[in-house]
């Protein structure tokens, strides 16, 4: 199990400690969220804190970009250097060439996904992809309603990954329960924030060991 803060969740006062201790504590992924209160209704993190994370730890880093036309930052992230760079088909016209750009400049092509875009509108995409996120809310705040019936599109996409070649994560109101049902369905990554991870007065280190466990 790949286990993804969404570090959108940390505390900021002290953004290093959090970082470290997230580190150490076993997280697989540091999950970034980048919007433009254009394709979803908020904003999230910056560039700063990319660099910021970025220098603090050797895992890996994803950004996740809830932004219109991503093709055109995708160089920008790389430079900063994420190393996994998930777009929204949904805000994109030409997601060939985006996934195909990401590729060329040697970073994990990531595909992210509404609760409401089917399988059938991104067939074409997903051998091109190498990390496909399924949104288990609508995109755009954390601490929402899981959306259950996602469950069928990950059922339908599981039984699809190995003949594509690319690994199923899953983002939005994931609870340590959901981990246990959604690993058991073919999920190989975990984004969490507040169902499962931040602010539940329990260090890290504790909440992940037990989570990689279950
Ligand atoms: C939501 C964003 C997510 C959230 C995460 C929060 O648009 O893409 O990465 O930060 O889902 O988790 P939770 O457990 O508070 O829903
Ligand atoms: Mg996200």
């Amino acid at each position: 199990k790949l286990i993804c803060p969404s570090m959108m969740c940390a505390n900021f006062d002290c953004l290093k400690e959090e970082v470290e201790t997230l580190d150490q504590a076993g997280s697989d992924i540091f999950h970034l969220d980048i919007m433009d209160g254009s394709f979803v209704p908020n904003f999230g993190m910056g560039l700063q804190d990319v660099a910021c994370i970025r220098k603090l730890t050797s895992k890996l880093v994803d950004v996740h970009l809830m932004i219109q036309n991503p093709g055109e930052y995708v160089d920008l992230f790389a430079d900063l250097g994420a190393d996994i760079i998930y777009v929204h088909p949904e805000a994109d016209l030409h997601p060939t060439r985006t996934l195909g750009k990401i590729r060329a400049a040697g970073k994990k092509a990531g595909l992210a996904i509404n609760p409401g875009t089917s399988v059938e509108t991104v067939r074409e995409l997903l051998p091109l992809t190498d990390y496909l996120l399924v949104m288990t809310v609508n995109p755009g705040f954390a601490g929402q309603k899981y959306l259950e019936f996602v469950n069928r599109k990950i059922e339908t996409l599981a039984a699809m990954k190995e003949e594509y070649g690319f690994q199923i994560m899953v983002d939005g109101a994931i609870s340590p329960q959901k981990i246990v049902e959604l690993s058991a369905m073919g999920v190989s990554g975990f984004v969490l924030g507040t169902s499962a991870l931040f602010g539940k007065g329990e260090d890290y280190g504790t909440i992940i060991a037990r989570l990689k466990q279950s």
